[in-house]
C-alpha cells in the first residue's frame, strides 16, 4: 500500500473529490486536517511545501501535489488498475481534461463566486447568479444525449463535476430547470460508492464552519465600533 497523506478540511468542495476518487480506487489516504478558521494553511510549515495554502494537497513519499482535479488524475494514473477513470488515449484524455477545465474554469468558478460572498453574511450578487446558471445552462446541453460527463463512460470530470453540482444544489441552487444535470447527478450519486456518506459528512462540517464563521464576523464588527 501507498503512503499517500492528503492534507484536507471535513468542510472543503474539492477535498471531497479527492477523497471519493481514492475510496473508489481503495487507497488508504491519511487524512491530515487542516484547520482553517485557526490559519493553518497559513502556517509556515504548510506554505513551505504548498506555497498556494490551499487544501486538498498530497503529499506521495514527498511527492506533493495540490489542486483537486490535478490530484485526482495523478492517483488514476498511478494507482487504479487501468486506464478507464482516465484514459490514456489522447483524444479520449482530451475529453476527460476538457470537462476538468470547464468545471475548473467556468462551471465550480461561477458557482464560487456567486456563492462565497453569500458565506460571508453578503447578498446574492444578480450578475454573478446570471453567469452562474448560464454555466449549468451549458453543463446541460454539453450532458445531451450523455449518461456521464464524456460520453457513456464515468471518468474522473465526473467525480469534479457532480462535487461541484452537489455543492450548488446545498447551498440552494435551483436546478430543477437543468434536466440532464439533475438526471446526471442522479446516476453519479447512485454509481459512486460513497458519493452521499462523504458528501453529506463535509456538507454537516461545511454547515458548522459557516456557523463558527458567522460568529467570527459578527465578533469582528462588534469589536470594530
Ligand atoms: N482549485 C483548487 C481550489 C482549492 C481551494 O479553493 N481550497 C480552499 C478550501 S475549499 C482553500 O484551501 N482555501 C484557502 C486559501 O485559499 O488560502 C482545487 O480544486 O483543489
Amino acid at each position: 500500500m501507498p503512503q499517500l497523506s492528503l492534507y484536507h478540511t471535513e468542510a472543503s468542495p474539492p477535498c471531497r473529490t479527492v477523497r471519493m476518487l481514492a475510496h473508489t480506487l481503495g487507497l488508504d489516504l491519511q487524512l491530515v486536517d487542516v484547520d482553517m478558521l485557526q490559519e493553518e494553511h497559513r502556517k509556515p510549515e504548510f506554505v513551505k511545501m504548498n506555497p498556494q495554502h490551499q487544501v486538498p494537497f498530497l503529499d506521495d513519499n514527498g511527492f506533493y501535489l495540490p489542486e483537486s482535479r490535478a490530484i485526482i488524475g495523478y492517483l488514476v494514473d498511478n494507482y487504479a488498475k487501468d486506464d478507464s477513470l482516465y484514459p490514456r488515449d489522447p483524444k479520449r484524455r482530451a475529453t476527460v481534461n476538457r470537462m476538468l477545465f470547464f468545471d475548473a474554469g467556468t462551471l465550480w468558478m461561477s458557482y464560487s463566486d456567486y456563492q462565497m460572498p453569500i458565506f460571508y453574511g453578503q447578498p446574492g450578487d444578480p450578475e454573478k447568479e446570471k453567469k452562474m446558471l448560464a454555466a449549468f445552462e451549458t453543463f446541460d446541453k454539453l450532458l445531451d444525449g450523455k449518461d456521464w460527463a464524456t460520453g457513456s463512460h464515468v471518468t474522473i470530470a465526473d467525480y469534479a463535476l457532480a462535487v461541484t453540482a452537489s455543492s450548488a444544489e446545498w447551498s440552494g441552487v435551483d436546478l430543477k430547470a437543468y434536466s440532464n444535470v439533475c438526471r446526471w447527478l442522479d446516476r453519479v450519486k447512485k454509481a459512486i460508492p460513497c458519493f452521499d456518506e462523504i458528501n453529506n459528512s463535509s456538507f454537516a462540517a461545511l454547515k458548522e464552519l459557516l456557523q463558527k464563521l458567522t460568529e467570527k464576523l459578527a465578533e469582528m464588527s462588534v469589536n470594530k465600533q
